[in-house]
């Protein structure tokens, strides 16, 4: 009696497990496609940012994303969501957009984009209210001449993501790039404890433009008073003059209707960087090339 109890027992256990094995085959197939993977579900950023409206735009002008949604969240909560989907190798497809650490820290490449949805090649560029070269001249040429290159902005993102903050990556990078900071310093009296408003998204790349230039502006003696703002609301801004300036404007495509409402009430100072992109993102040991690869929801 004893010994049926027992082998029913047993026979119900490994019953169980052939259950629960069954189960975990089932929600995790290898014969799953990567779409069905990933639900049909982009992960996106920041409902503000310009590659978000334009993810968006992509399922719409492309037949073969039918079905597929972006889910807006926020620049860290895909970082975050990029890096557990990396350490366990499964599927994930982002927002991206250069100049970005990821490019630094993991191997990912763009989706090709055939439609252009996404433009070509992005500058990110400088904006200042009306009047601003007429009432801080100095603070003006350092914003007007404030340019680099995308292994300078990465180089502070970097420190960054790497714990430091964002103070001292800019500081550190200043103290390394003096020639740099020079160029754009050049023939600038001191500010005369001025103070200077600029607005930023952010971004992890406006955090690193606009603390590095908060600080080359405050070495040369003005104020700096740097608020964080979504999109929107920082062209905004600029162009009702409530600050003075943004080193945060992509353009021609990422901005380009915001710049287009505002243009006759700002100034725009030309690219602080060029060669940014934006677009679609997925890790390398994805096998997926384009946008057009991805199959319809069915
Ligand atoms: N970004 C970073 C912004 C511009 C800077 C690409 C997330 C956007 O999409 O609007």
């Amino acid at each position: 009696m004893a010994q049926l109890t027992l082998k029913k027992l047993g026979i119900a256990a490994s019953l169980s497990l052939v259950l629960v094995a069954a189960g975990c085959s089932s929600s995790d197939s290898k014969n799953e496609s990567v779409e069905e993977k990933l639900d049909y579900s982009i992960t996106g950023i920041e409902p503000g940012a310009g590659v978000l409206q334009k993810a968006e735009k992509a399922t719409e002008e492309y037949d073969n994303l039918n079905g597929w949604e972006v889910e807006a969240s926020s620049s860290g909560a895909m970082a975050t969501a990029l890096g557990e989907a990396i350490d366990r190798e499964k599927p994930i497809i982002i927002t991206g957009w250069t100049p970005h650490w990821m490019f630094q820290k993991y191997d990912l490449h763009y989706l090709e984009d055939p439609k252009g949805v996404f433009g070509k090649s992005e500058e990110i560029s400088t904006i200042a209210r009306k009047g601003l070269a007429k009432d801080k001249p100095e603070a003006y040429k350092i914003l007007d001449q404030f340019q680099w290159k995308t292994e300078d902005i990465e180089k502070v993102m970097l420190d960054i993501k790497d714990g430091k903050s964002p103070s001292d990556a800019a500081s550190a990078w200043i103290k390394d790039n003096k020639d740099k900071v020079d160029e754009w310093t050049k023939g600038v009296q001191k500010g005369d404890g001025d103070t200077v408003k600029l607005a930023y998204v952010e971004w992890d790349s406006e955090v690193a433009s606009t603390n590095v230039l908060k600080q080359v502006l405050e070495d040369k003696g003005f104020k700096v008073k740097a608020t964080p703002l979504d999109n929107a609301v920082m062209w905004q801004a600029v162009a009702k003059s409530e600050v003075d300036a943004s080193v945060s404007a992509w353009l021609p495509l990422t901005h380009g209707d915001l710049y287009k409402k505002y243009k006759d009430q700002l100034e725009n100072l030309g690219p602080n960087l060029e060669g940014a992109k934006i677009g679609l993102v997925v890790p390398d040991y994805m096998d997926i090339k384009s946008i057009e690869e991805l199959k319809p929801k069915k």
